[in-house]
This record gives structure tokens, C-alpha cells and sequence, in this order.
């Protein structure tokens, strides 16, 4: 029998209690491990109040859309809804998460992760010790800006260099300002913060005015361009000048989805790498095999990188534990848009149904010996076969998948053929909540040439 949805377990009656308890156990920063907990209390399936609202969509998040609202400025995909989400979304697709546009992402990612592996054993060479002891979380940000800015644009920003440009290096602190003062905001109404002139709400208009300047200045130039040399056919573009020679997409929708591709692509692959260079660091076995699958497939390859990225399931598994581990989103919303049955309750239409992934993750009955890092347990046999879901699924999964896919592949290709990565001391790094997750402290890596 199907159990009526108000029979479905859980504290959702009392809102105004939940939201007291939330903050007594500062569930700003432990959102993760609080769903953590309502699944062992509740089990696979329990209810919460958070908001109301009756679309197929993602839930809002409303500090964004605030800002968007404040500022004139146009919702790009990320924020959009309904019709006007699905027809920029489509034509989207064909440019950012197209299996056929992949050929022409991983040349210029290539690029940049050699150019990375160049930096460190610069860096290696000045220390004179022939290794290089660091937290390598802004050379990530540089790495990750470099490579979503390279695809998007067509050309390069020079963050591998020693000297950068001041205004990139102010672009990476907005978004992390933007994220962290995402959190807090989530659960008290932006406009009740405006119009009480808090701090969080003006450094969340301060890092999203940084974040459209620059973003700005950066598709300007591109049009600019574009103007100049028109009609001389050429090297593929990037994925701005082919949106804008497409001309299927106002010139403002191209903007506001651009702007959120070059902000989505920076903390969100930068940080996954963090996390699973950590994780070689834990497990020296493990990093040798993965070193190995790597050289097999540079070895069977031939100098085809489309045909290499085939090779290495390992490290794709690799990538795939490290999202199941440390994922970047929580968990994953839809508002459903039928009435449907989720362990036997009844789910009414219109209802905010959350897929906890980071409960998921580490749960016994989901995954055999969640705590264990083990990449092989993601390649595909004829007795199991796990779907990740990192990236979210269906239609509105993850715009940037296949960039943050090919950017992360190549990076692990680079620095597993370079590189040694070890770790220092005994320290137990954990996730906090900044509307992503990202470790709680900084993590220390040694890395030594191979
Ligand atoms: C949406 C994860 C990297 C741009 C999402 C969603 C998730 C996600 C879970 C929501 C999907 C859903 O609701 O089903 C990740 C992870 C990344 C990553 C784990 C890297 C490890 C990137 C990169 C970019 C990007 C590199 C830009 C190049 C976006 C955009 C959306 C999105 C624009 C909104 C799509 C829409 O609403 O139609 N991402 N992301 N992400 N991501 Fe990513
Ligand atoms: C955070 O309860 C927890 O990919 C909230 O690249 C629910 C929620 C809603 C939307 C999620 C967000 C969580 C985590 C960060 C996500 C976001 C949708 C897109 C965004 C998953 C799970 C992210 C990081 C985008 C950001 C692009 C942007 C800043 C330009």
C-alpha cells in the first residue's frame, strides 16, 4: 500500500523550530552532515519546510536571483525557468556539452595542463630541495580559471605565468566571496538583509559586481575581435564567438550564461582536483595504478588525446569517488512536476523533492564500505553498475559536465606522469559548507618529480 505524504518522517511542522535548531547547530557550515543525520533518524526518506513552490525546477537560489533583480542584469541558464531555460538551453547544449564539441575543448585544455606541469617543476627547480611543499588551492583556481576562460574565449589568459593580471586574481576572490556569502543568506531573505544594510548582503553585491566586471571585460574584447577580423575562417573560436556568430541568442542572454559559465567553471573543478590529489596522497598503491593506466594509455594512444581519455577508466573512477566522497552540491532539487511514489509515501506534484548526495555517498546501504576510496568499484561490470550523479542528471544536469570532465581527466593525465604526490602530516581534512562544500582547512601536498 501507498502511504498518504503526511505520513512521510520528519520534523516539518514546526518551521520556525527548525530554523532555531539550524542555527544552534551552526547549520550554516554543517548543511552536510545535518542531512547526515536526518537520514540516520529518518531514514532514506523524510520531510523538511524550507520553501514553497510549484515549477519543474531547481530550487532558487535566492541571493542570486536578488542580486540579478537589484542590479538590471539579465538571468542567464543557471537562473532561468521554464520556456525561456529551455530554449537557451538548447542551443547551449550544442556549444558547451556536446560530445562533438569535446574535440575541439582538448587541445586547449591540453594546453594549459602542460603549461601547469611546466609551472610546478619551475617551482620545484627554485625551491632546490627537488620537491615543492604547498597548499596548491590558488594554483587550482589559476589552473581551473585558465582552462574554462581558454574554451570559452579560444584564447589564452596567461595565469600560468608568474606575473598575472590583477584583475584575474580579483575575479577568483569574488567568486569565492560570492559562494561564502551565498551560505548564510540561503535561509534568511536577501531583501530583509538589504534593507537592513548587512555586511553579508554588500559583499555579495561586491563580489557580484567584481564577477560581472570582469566577465565583462572579457566577452567585450572577444566582440570586439569578432568585429575586426570578420569572414576569415580559422582555428575553432571558442565558445563565445561561435554563440555570437551562431546569432540564435540575444546578445544579453549570451552574456548572463557566459558570465555564469566562467564563474561556474572556477572553485567547482579546482577544488574536486584538491580533494583527489588528496586522496593519492592517502594512497600511494593506488596512485602508482593510477600512474600506470595512464602511461599504458599515452603508450596505446599514439598521440590521439580524444583516443587516451578512452583508456582510463581508473581515474575516472578516480574522479567519480572523489565527487562521492567530497561532493561539490549537497544534494541535488527538482520541483516534480507530477504526482509520483518515493519509498512507498505518496508525493504530491509541485512538491521540492531533495536527493541527499552527500548522505548517499557515505551510507552503507548505498555504497559497500563508503569510508574505503576505492575508484575501481565505478567501472562498469556485468554484476553492478553505479550512475554518478555529481553532476546532477536529466536535462538541467551540470551545463559545464564535459568541460569540468575533460579539465579535470587531462589535469590527473599531467601531473600522474610528472609527478609524485605526498602528504605531510597526519591531518584529517573534512568539508565545510560554503554553499559548496570545500575542505575545512588548508590541505599541504609535497610533490616530486617521478
Ligand atoms: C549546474 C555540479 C563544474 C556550470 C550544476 C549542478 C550540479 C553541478 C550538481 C546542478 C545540476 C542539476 O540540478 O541536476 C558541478 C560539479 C562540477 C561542476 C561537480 C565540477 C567538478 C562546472 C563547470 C561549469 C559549470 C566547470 C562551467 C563551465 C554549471 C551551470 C549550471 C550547473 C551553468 C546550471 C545549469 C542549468 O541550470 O541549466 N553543476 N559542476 N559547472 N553547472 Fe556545474
Ligand atoms: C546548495 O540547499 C545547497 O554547480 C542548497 O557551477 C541547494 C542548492 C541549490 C543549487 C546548487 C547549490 C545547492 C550548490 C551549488 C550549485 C547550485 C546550482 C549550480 C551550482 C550546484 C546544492 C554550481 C556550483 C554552479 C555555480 C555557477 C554560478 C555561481 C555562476
Amino acid at each position: 500500500v501507498v502511504r498518504p505524504f503526511n505520513e512521510v518522517p520528519g520534523l516539518w511542522k514546526n518551521g520556525w523550530a527548525n530554523l532555531y535548531n539550524f542555527w544552534k547547530l551552526d547549520g550554516f557550515r554543517n548543511l552536510h552532515r545535518l542531512t547526515l543525520q536526518n537520514f540516520n533518524t529518518f531514514g532514506p526518506i523524510y520531510r523538511e519546510k524550507i520553501a514553497e513552490g510549484h515549477y519543474p525546477k531547481r530550487l532558487k537560489v535566492e541571493p542570486w536571483t536578488s542580486y540579478r533583480d537589484y542590479r538590471n542584469r539579465k538571468y542567464g541558464v543557471l537562473l532561468k525557468n521554464g520556456e525561456d531555460w529551455r530554449s537557451n538551453r538548447v542551443i547551449l547544449n550544442k556549444e558547451v556539452i556536446s560530445l562533438k564539441m569535446l574535440e575541439n575543448f582538448v587541445p586547449l585544455l591540453d594546453e594549459v595542463g602542460q603549461d601547469f606541469v611546466a609551472r610546478v617543476h619551475k617551482k620545484i627547480k627554485r625551491t632546490g630541495q627537488n620537491k615543492w611543499t604547498t597548499d596548491l588551492s590558488q594554483e587550482l583556481f589559476k589552473y581551473a580559471l585558465e582552462s574554462v576562460s581558454s574554451v570559452l574565449y579560444g584564447e589564452r589568459l596567461g595565469l600560468m605565468l608568474d606575473y598575472i593580471d590583477p584583475e584575474a586574481q580579483h575575479f577568483i576572490d569574488c567568486i569565492t566571496l560570492m559562494f561564502k556569502t551565498t551560505s548564510p543568506m540561503l535561509y534568511i531573505p536577501p531583501a530583509l538583509l538589504k534593507q537592513i544594510g548587512s555586511k553579508v548582503w554588500r559583499d555579495h553585491v561586491e563580489a557580484w559586481d567584481g564577477i560581472f566586471n570582469h566577465a565583462d571585460r572579457c566577452i567585450q574584447n572577444i566582440y570586439k575581435k569578432l568585429h575586426q577580423d570578420a569572414g576569415t575562417p580559422k582555428k575553432y573560436p571558442g565558445v563565445l564567438a561561435s554563440l555570437l556568430m551562431l546569432d540564435k541568442l540575444s546578445i544579453e542572454d549570451i552574456k548572463a550564461s557566459v558570465t555564469e559559465l566562467m564563474a561556474g567553471g572556477v572553485d567547482t573543478t579546482s577544488i574536486t582536483l584538491l580533494w583527489t590529489l588528496y586522496e593519492l596522497a592517502r594512497h600511494p598503491n593506488l596512485q602508482e595504478e593510477l600512474r600506470a593506466e595512464v602511461a599504458a594509455a599515452r603508450a596505446e594512444s599514439q598521440g590521439d588525446l580524444l583516443e587516451m581519455l578512452k583508456r582510463i577508466p581508473l581515474v575516472k573512477g578516480a574522479l567519480k569517488e572523489t565527487l562521492r566522497l567530497h561532493p561539490v552540491a549537497v544534494n541535488l532539487q527538482r520541483y516534480i512536476a507530477e504526482d509520483i511514489i518515493i519509498q512507498n509515501y505518496h508525493i504530491p506534484a509541485g512538491t521540492l523533492v531533495q536527493l541527499g548526495l552527500y548522505a548517499m555517498g557515505r551510507h552503507p546501504k548505498v555504497f559497500f564500505r563508503p569510508e574505503q576510496y576505492k575508484p575501481s568499484r565505478w567501472l562498469r561490470t556485468e554484476t553492478h553498475y553505479f550512475r554518478s550523479l555529481g553532476f546532477g542528471f536529466g536535462p538541467r544536469q551540470c551545463l559545464g559536465r564535459r568541460i569540468a570532465e575533460a579539465e579535470m581527466q587531462l589535469f590527473l593525465i599531467h601531473i600522474l606522469e610528472n609527478f609524485r604526490v605526498e602528504k605531510q602530516q597526519h591531518v584529517e581534512v573534512k568539508s565545510t559548507f560554503e554553499l559548496i562544500l570545500v575542505p575545512d582547512k588548508p590541505i599541504i601536498l609535497t610533490l616530486k618529480p617521478v
